[in-house]
């Protein structure tokens, strides 16, 4: 079918207004929030029904143009930003919030919805949602789903998988799954919830998640520490562990981050002198200990290891010190476009990954200057590479990084994703077998491959041709390739 036959379809299904060609006003649909990745879609359809996402996938499929849907458009790995020709499947019409069940602790929320409205849905109940994230006015939960995201809160609650009970979500065939029963306990069959989140588009389109809520704590205090490295950073933090049992996030980030923040954001310097790294945690009052903030006060001079502190208990003084950290990403986007790498490592081997960057760094790219943050409870690390991107056309800085991640046994993406960023790395922590078995997934759901193409999974291996066999062994030669087909 001819692609003006897919717009008249499209049109027909969504109404002529969601259905957008004009490349401006695509544009924001075009490129990714980093401006590293971006492509000239075909179309961007807006469906405002599951009923409608269903039949724009059944006339995508019939076209045999591939889509790629997207949510808040906030990804860092080019896995929601379309290839050129492609359609791009903007589910943020899907925009309704509830019901939200007070005894089942559960909550309903289109695709469309952004993370701060989840967020306040909850907490009009007495209830949160255990996720949160810098991009939360704008991050919508089914990218959410989709991406597995993390953020701030995994420490105590969990990534986006243990937040989510249930979800619908629309196969490739246009066929629509809802496993949206609320039940705590249910052990039908092979978890396709599960199987979902994190599939990053490549095996179908979510369009309603049921989030499960968690019952909040109340924040005693807010602690911004200056040490010298990331091995004082974790000895502070497992002194408040052995204290303390209310953590509810773990943060860090270095001198030349901060400095970044400060200069594009003008916020005040939290310490007097500069300090080379800072943690920054959250206590919950889960001990329920009147003295709670005075005890932390006192724990946290009386460490060696601690050169300064900042702690504070009231919202708004909470709130400075959390942009300190939230802010990075956007200081780091307005000295320009970085190569963006978001790995883990087993915690034993952070410092020696910090220490190793910018030895596997300078010969790919002489130049590249490194911000780096995350939240350190995980190991999880994310590694912002400034004047390295004309480095990494072919990915060689990439590579460089992530072959460092591997030997040090870490994972190449904790929380962002494959998307196109990463998929060329998957083998290095992923084996041949795990490789097999995740395409025999995406080939039963999407036999057409119509679902985000291109992203996740690496390219496969063309085969070398069979050397010419002799005369004398052709028939042993053609035994071997029936066997193995
Ligand atoms: C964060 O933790 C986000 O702030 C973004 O995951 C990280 O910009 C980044 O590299
Ligand atoms: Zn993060």
């Amino acid at each position: 079918m001819p692609a003006v036959d897919l717009l008249a379809d499209l049109r027909e299904i969504v109404g002529d207004t969601h259905v957008v060609t004009d490349p401006e006003a695509a544009q924001p649909y075009a490129q990714d929030w980093t401006r590293r990745w971006h492509g000239k879609p075909l179309a961007v359809v807006r469906p405002a029904t599951v009923a409608q996402v269903s039949a724009v996938l059944r006339a995508c499929a019939a076209a045999g143009i591939s889509l790629v849907p997207q949510g808040g458009n906030t990804g860092l790995v080019g896995g929601g930003v379309p290839h050129d020709g492609e359609v791009v499947l903007s589910l943020a019409r899907l925009d309704s919030v509830g019901p939200l069940d007070p005894l089942g602790r559960t909550l309903m929320a289109g695709a469309g919805v952004t993370l701060a409205q989840l967020q306040r849905a909850a907490r009009s109940a007495g209830l949160d949602v255990g996720l949160d994230f810098s991009a939360r006015d704008t991050a919508t939960v089914g990218g959410i789903a989709a991406t597995n995201a993390g953020g701030e809160r995994v420490m105590r609650h969990g990534a986006a998988r243990f937040r989510i009970r249930g979800l619908e979500v629309v196969l490739a065939d246009g066929s629509v799954v809802r496993r949206m029963s609320g039940v705590a306990k249910d052990n039908t069959g092979y978890d396709l919830v599960q199987l979902m989140i994190g599939s990053e588009g490549t095996l179908g389109v979510i369009t309603a998640v049921q989030v499960d809520l968690i019952r909040p704590h109340k924040i005693v205090g807010t602690a911004l520490v200056a040490v010298s490295t990331v091995d004082d950073a974790l000895t502070v933090l497992r002194a408040v562990q052995r204290d303390f049992t209310g953590l509810e996030a773990a943060e860090f980030f270095h001198h030349d981050g901060l400095q970044l923040v400060l200069k594009h954001e003008r916020l005040a310097q939290p310490f007097e002198r500069p300090h080379p790294l800072y943690l920054l945690f959250d206590l919950a009052d889960d001990d329920n200990r009147p003295d709670s903030f005075d005890e932390l006060t006192a724990l946290l001079t009386d460490l060696d290891c601690v050169r300064d502190v900042v702690l504070v208990a009231t919202a708004a003084e909470r709130r400075r010190l959390w942009e300190l950290r939230e802010l990075q990403t956007e200081a780091v986007s307005a000295e320009g476009v970085p190569v963006k790498l978001d790995v883990a490592l087993p915690l034993n081997q952070l410092s020696n990954f910090e220490r190793q960057l910018a030895e596997v760094v300078r010969p790919v790219a002489r130049h590249a200057v490194s911000i780096i943050f995350g939240h350190i409870a995980e190991g999880n690390v994310h590694v912002n590479l400034l004047n390295a991107l004309d480095e990494d056309a072919g990915g060689a800085v990439t590579e460089a990084v992530l072959d460092l991640v591997a030997a040090l046994g870490g994972s190449i993406s904790a929380e962002h994703g494959i998307g196109q960023a990463n998929r060329r790395w998957l083998p290095l922590t992923r084996g041949s077998a795990d490789l097999a078995a995740m395409r025999a997934i995406k080939q039963a759901l999407d036999p057409e491959g119509i679902l985000s193409p291109g992203r996740m999974l690496p390219d496969p291996v063309v085969p070398e041709p069979e050397p010419k066999p002799k005369v004398a062994a052709k028939k042993t030669t053609r035994t071997r390739a029936r066997t193995t087909r």
